[in-house]
């Protein structure tokens, strides 16, 4: 038997694990409590890791579609086979025949992070999408325009703030999103018994509601009227206390004036919310010694995420709490932190996409795009595809119809370990190691997180022979695509060497004369981690703005406030669908592991029991649910915990698509919410997927003779 420790991978909370193994298989996992950062705590996905590890339906080799049979074939000629023919596509339509889905777990596996672009740059494509364009993006254009890089986004100083406004963000079942927050429950209760508060906004009465002090309704998609009042009652009251000290706020002083229309009276019409709490609300935020407001997938994914990110930063910003202690900070991770000396700056509107003209951001186009991309002819008409650890058919808007598309291809490239919704359209799928079969150094979240720690951890489990790690396929796909044209792609080092390259030249290495001389022999010794102290101010040195100040009126702002005016009411009796996360499930994956999805059904409909009486419909009845683009059958239960005219419905599920084998989940597929959520539904600003917010109608399933079992029906 052996004792291993580790870092869990698969939220944001890189909680540490300890992990038993016992004959080559794991025996037992539980909290790692010598972790500086978790102290001992995870979450029921740590211990699903043993069932990944042992599900008969993971891919082990490369498979190899025929028609509709698969064989598996071996490495090298499935690296020939995937450099040959994504090279016949590109010499005969050109290099932006070939798009690019990089999917969620891209960011919590390092060789994804550290050799990816090795392959995928050869491609020379413009048409990159990724997860971030349904989840993320406004926040990082938001910090690009106001502090010059995408990745300065100041982090909610839990452990020593007084006061949280939470807004579309439920870190009880997510356990956290662009704030690392492992054990947000313990952190929570800390912050109360020290006398601090903690204000939830949510349209459904969550897990995070739940244990809030307050919690207010709101209606779907109207927080940017919310946010544009709190910071109106702020600004005409007076108490606004504009900080840091010492740094250019460029365009605050148009403010007062710009907002002035976004009255609390508004946003009481549009948010249901009344305008009296609003202005409390406010007030006490101003008011409070210390305060952090965070907002996310509620607020990130609605067709004004864009504005409303801007309207939280400028809340910190106006109420002091921007760059100081128990407000917002950023993190000063060992490796890859942001500051002006970098070049992940990233970029905004350089290119447009060739059907609908969406901005690009960082090279990217939005994902909700992607579809278009390939059902519309002409030149530069999309005909192959690469995913890498992604879902898109499950995961972005108007799902079926990037299904529709995908079954269309000239050619499909998958690096995968499960054959799912998506990859079945591929024509090769290439599976990764586990994540236990390699070594890991999370190098996205420490970034991101409420306390700068650094933590290496060895692979936990021997690589299985005839496998490949993740960096290795990328290694592998480089050399065989090179030798086409007769040369070799150069030669790579492993993400360990890489990363003992940054640790020693980063700020807490050797050579930035720091006394800690993180290195990876440092980190090697240290299997639990290593704590490098709470956050710090550190405005305005990191800013990479050109002036070095903040830029806190973005010029592509008024027109957005204008845009918000104009922002016709929902009309009475409108249902809009949200989302909903569980923490027993994870994204469109792990719904194969029987730990996980025991129990009582996860993927039902919630809805306020008055939207039910006044169309008819019973508690626990299967309902007809139906958007713009599509319908599905689902079961829906009536809940309290809904405000009126709201419907909850999770992601992730639907794995009823025809030619996989998910096992487990085949027994309770659930629906996908993304055969409803609409393309044509965005963040008009950034191409960013308004998942949250969709007009949606439901009613009682029509008497029938043949009664179908629940699934997709339209779309
Ligand atoms: N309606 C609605 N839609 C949503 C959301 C929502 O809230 N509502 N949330 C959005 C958000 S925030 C996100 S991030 C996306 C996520 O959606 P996706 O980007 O599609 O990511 P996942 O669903 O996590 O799919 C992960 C895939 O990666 C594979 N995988 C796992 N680990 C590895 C690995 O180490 N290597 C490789 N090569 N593959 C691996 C899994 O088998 C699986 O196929 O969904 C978005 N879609
Ligand atoms: N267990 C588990 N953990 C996860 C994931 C998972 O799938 N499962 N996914 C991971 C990923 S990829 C991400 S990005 C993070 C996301 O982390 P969170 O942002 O915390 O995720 P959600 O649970 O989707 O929370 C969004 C909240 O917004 C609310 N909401 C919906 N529409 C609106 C609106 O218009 N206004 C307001 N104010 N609220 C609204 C929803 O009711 C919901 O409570 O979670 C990560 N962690
Ligand atoms: S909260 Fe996230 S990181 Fe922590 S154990 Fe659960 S899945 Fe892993
Ligand atoms: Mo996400």
């Amino acid at each position: 038997m052996s004792t291993h420790y580790r870092a869990c991978h698969l939220c944001e909370a890189i909680c540490g694990l300890e992990i038993r193994v016992e004959d080559g298989r794991i025996a037992g996992i539980r909290g790692d409590s010598e972790d500086p950062f978790s102290h001992g705590y995870i979450c029921p996905k740590a211990t699903a890791l043993a069932d990944i590890q042992e599900d008969p339906d993971r891919l082990r080799r490369p498979l190899l579609r025929e028609g509709s049979t698969w064989r598996e074939i071996g490495w090298d000629e499935a690296f020939a086979l995937a450099a040959e023919r994504l090279h016949a596509v590109r010499a005969q339509h050109g290099a932006d025949a070939v798009a690019i889905y990089r999917g969620n777990p891209n960011v919590h596996n390092w060789g994804l992070i550290t050799h990816a672009n090795h392959f995928l740059k050869r491609l020379g494509t413009r048409n990159n999408y990724s997860a971030t364009s349904a989840d993320q993006l406004p926040h990082h254009l938001v910090c690009l325009w106001m502090y010059g890089h995408q990745f300065l986004q100041p982090i909610p100083d839990i452990d020593r703030s007084q006061h949280l406004l939470l807004i579309g963000y439920n870190p009880m079942a997510s356990n956290g999103s662009i704030m690392t927050v492992p054990d947000f429950r313990g952190r929570l209760k800390a912050l109360q018994a020290r006398g601090g508060k903690m204000v939830v906004i949510d349209p459904r009465r969550t897990e995070t509601a739940a244990v809030a002090d307050e919690h207010h309704f709101v209606r779907p998609g109207s927080d940017a009227f919310l946010l544009l009042a709190l910071l109106q009652v702020i600004l005409s009251d007076g108490s606004a206390r504009p900080g840091p000290d010492g740094v250019a706020l460029r365009g605050l002083e148009s403010l007062p004036a710009l907002l002035a229309r976004f009255t609390p009276e508004l946003a009481g019409e549009r948010t249901g919310i009344e305008a009296e709490t609003i202005r409390r609300i406010a007030r006490d935020f101003a008011a409070a010694p210390r305060a952090a407001c965070h907002g996310r997938m509620g607020v990130s994914t609605q067709r004004f995420g864009a504005l409303c990110q801007w309207a939280i930063q400028v809340l910190n910003l106006i109420t002091g709490n921007l760059d100081r202690e128990g407000g917002t900070l950023l993190t000063h991770p060992a490796v890859m932190g942001a500051g002006p000396d970098d070049r992940q700056r990233g970029s905004f509107g350089r290119r447009r996409s060739r059907v609908r003209g969406y901005p690009d951001f960082s090279g990217e186009f939005p994902v909700a795009g992607l579809a278009e991309e390939m059902l519309t002819p002409g030149e530069g008409q999309v005909r192959a595809l690469v995913t890498v650890a992604g879902n898109p058919v499950l995961s972005t808007p108007n799902g079926p119809r990037l299904d529709a598309a995908l079954a269309g291809l000239d050619f499909m490239l998958a690096i995968d370990f499960y054959l799912n919704e998506t990859t079945r359209h591929a024509t090769l799928i290439l599976p990764p190691t586990t994540s236990l079969e390699h070594d890991h150094y999370d190098i996205a979240f420490h970034r991101f997180a409420v306390r700068n720690t650094t933590r290496y951890n060895a692979p936990v489990l021997p690589k299985p022979e005839g496998s490949m790690h993740d960096w290795e396929i990328f290694a592998g796909l480089a050399d065989a695509d090179a030798r086409i044209d007769g040369g070799s792609a150069p030669a790579v080092a492993s993400p360990a060497q890489m990363l003992d390259l940054m640790l020693q030249s980063g700020p807490y290495g050797a050579a930035a004369g720091d006394a800690r001389a993180l290195s990876l022999a440092v980190l090697e010794a240290a299997p639990h981690g290593i704590d490098l102290g709470p956050l710090r101010p550190s405005l305005p040195q990191r800013l990479c703005t050109e002036d070095g100040g903040i830029d806190c009126l973005p010029p592509l702002i008024p027109a957005e406030l204008e845009r918000l005016w104009q922002e016709p009411a929902v009309p009475a009796g409108q249902l809009l669908l949200i989302g909903r996360r569980h923490v027993r499930s994870n994204n469109s994956w792990m719904h194969n592991s029987h730990r996980l999805t025991k129990g009582p059904r996860r993927d039902h409909l919630l809805a306020h029991p008055g939207d039910l009486a006044a169309r008819g419909i019973a508690d626990g009845a299967e309902v007809l649910l139906s958007s713009r683009v599509g319908e599905l059958r689902v079961v829906v239960e009536a809940s309290t915990d809904m405000m009126p005219g709201s419907i909850s419905l999770p992601h992730g599920w639907g794995h009823d698509k025809a030619g996989t084998r998910l096992g487990v989940a085949a027994a309770q597929p659930g629906v996908s919410a993304n055969d409803l959520t609409d393309e044509l539904w965005l963040d008009e600003l950034c191409g960013n997927a308004a998942l949250n917010g969709v007009p949606v109608e439901i009613r009682p399933v029509p008497a029938s003779p043949a009664l179908q079992s629940p699934g997709r029906s339209g779309g």
